[in-house]
């Protein structure tokens, strides 16, 4: 019996300047090789959209926002939201940027629609400006 390679070679074709930057970001990280680049922006691609198919499966990430603490009754709100999705939420970090912003991370772990619920209410409240949900499925 033959045994089957754990590797596939596949040809993709790409613009030039897409590769040209691909190449020029990848040399500055330190990649040695550009398939092992490519196999991580895949993977990257994969995992960002594989909790959009599978909402029920169980999810870990991070969302990230910035918000004007000096909106009227922003602060109350966030937390407030987040003390109603306490299940969801492992961890909070607030860092104070300059004299209005607030950048939060929450570390969520959950049901892939319970974290993308959490997070559109989140983004949708008048102040909050950034609103980035990052979540890892390896
Ligand atoms: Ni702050």
């Amino acid at each position: 019996m033959i045994k089957m390679s754990k590797i596939v070679r596949v040809g993709v074709t790409f613009p030039p300047d897409l590769l040209k930057d691909f190449d020029e970001i990848i040399n500055k990280m330190g990649y040695e090789s550009r398939s092992k680049a490519i196999q991580d922006a895949v993977r990257l691609y994969v995992s960002e959209r594989k909790w959009l198919q599978d909402e029920n499966a169980n999810q870990t990430g991070v969302i990230l926002m910035v918000y004007d603490h000096e909106k009227r009754g922003i602060d109350s709100e966030l937390t407030e939201s987040q003390h109603h999705h306490q299940e969801l939420i492992s961890s909070t970090m607030h860092i104070h940027l300059g004299v209005r912003d607030c950048l939060e991370v929450i570390a969520v772990k959950g049901k892939g629609s319970e974290i993308r619920h959490l997070s559109d209410e989140l983004a949708t409240k008048k102040g909050v400006k950034i609103l980035k949900s990052v979540i890892v499925t390896v």
